[in-house]
């Protein structure tokens, strides 16, 4: 029994050779989509990222062992569990390699296999973060401080737009997350891009994302950043978002239930219109993902050594 995760032989021969690679999540496989269309969308995200040029690593916990890089009959396996499949954080992923659990990795659960194995971009839709009512509830994911624990990058599209976005902003903001936005200079709100609170700083092309990211790295060897894209076609569903959010408070549901119902109950009042801008943005996002991870690798050994190397010692 062992955590060690299990890389394909193609990404470990990437990450050897300082190829870009592009981790992915697969929370959103089994738990962001309904009725096993989580697989068109785990699918299409790999698509996408060898399109532009990189390795797709998309990390799950299948039958105990911590994968990394997954083929389609397995990823056909979290589509098809849904929410039976176990949503597992950093905290989760030891029991469910010792239960020998089928595990789908939050974003947090990602970073920190990516942490283990070296993966410094992560392509997903939205991170967790702050969420509404987080006063009583103190409902904050696990995403954010592992974000600041890990170097490494993820592009999405902001906090899911069923959080606090001004207070997952302020947070990140606390844990020295650098929230770049792209081609933005506001943190887009997931199924749209305008009325977000102020980025931290606006970028324009991935070769300048992977310097502030090499840089960044230098300063802070274990930090991560977050890379903000607004969707292509966003849609203002903030009525709908807020009904959804008052209809999973009232059916009681609390936890890690939380975002799954929410997302049914938008998906439900806005017609399927919700599902149609997740799909693209998080595609997009594996893209531009792939974008910054081969600009990264194209500034040689010399600007990215200090960042490769081990982390200083000391406190
Ligand atoms: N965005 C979606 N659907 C999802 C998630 C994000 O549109 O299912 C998942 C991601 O995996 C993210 C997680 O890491 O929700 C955060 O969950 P929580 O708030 O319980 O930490
Ligand atoms: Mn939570």
């Amino acid at each position: 029994m062992t955590f060690a995760p299990q890389l394909t032989a193609e990404i470990a021969e990437a990450l050897q050779l300082g190829r870009p690679v592009v981790g992915l999540e697969t929370t959103l496989v089994s738990h962001g989509f309904s009725g096993g269309r989580g697989l068109d969308a785990a699918l299409e995200s790999e698509r996408r990222v060898r399109a532009a040029g990189a390795t797709p690593a998309t990390v799950g916990v299948l039958d105990g062992v911590v994968r990394v890089g997954l083929d389609a009959s397995e990823l056909q396996r979290f589509a098809d569990a849904g929410c039976a499949a176990r949503k597992t954080g950093a905290r989760d992923l030891a029991a469910c390699v010792v239960q020998g659990a089928l595990g789908s990795t939050t974003v947090g659960g990602t970073l920190a296999v990516c942490r283990a194995v070296g993966i410094r971009f992560v392509g997903t839709g939205g991170i967790g973060g702050v969420h509404r009512g987080f006063a009583e509830s103190l409902d904050i994911s696990a995403d954010l401080p592992q974000l600041a624990r890990t170097p490494a990058v993820v592009v999405c599209s902001g906090a899911k737009s069923i959080l606090d976005v001004s207070a997952t902003s302020e947070l990140l903001e606390t844990l020295g997350v650098p929230v770049l936005g792209w081609q933005t200079a506001t943190l887009p709100m997931f199924y749209t891009g305008a009325g977000g609170p102020p980025v931290s700083a606006t970028v324009g092309d991935a070769l300048e994302v992977a310097r502030i990211a090499a840089t960044h790295w230098q300063l802070v060897p274990a930090g991560g950043l977050v890379l903000a894209r607004p969707p292509t076609e966003g849609i203002d569903l903030e009525t709908l978002v807020t009904e959804a959010v008052e209809q999973v408070h009232r059916a009681c549901i609390t936890g890690q239930a939380v975002t799954p119902a929410v997302l049914a109950a938008v998906e439900d009042l806005s017609g399927g219109r919700s599902v149609e801008v997740n799909r693209r943005l998080i595609a997009d996002n594996a893209e531009l993902a792939a974008r910054v991870a081969v600009a990264y690798a194209d500034l040689g050994p010399r600007s990215t050594m200090a960042a490769t190397g081990p982390p200083p010692s000391g406190p």
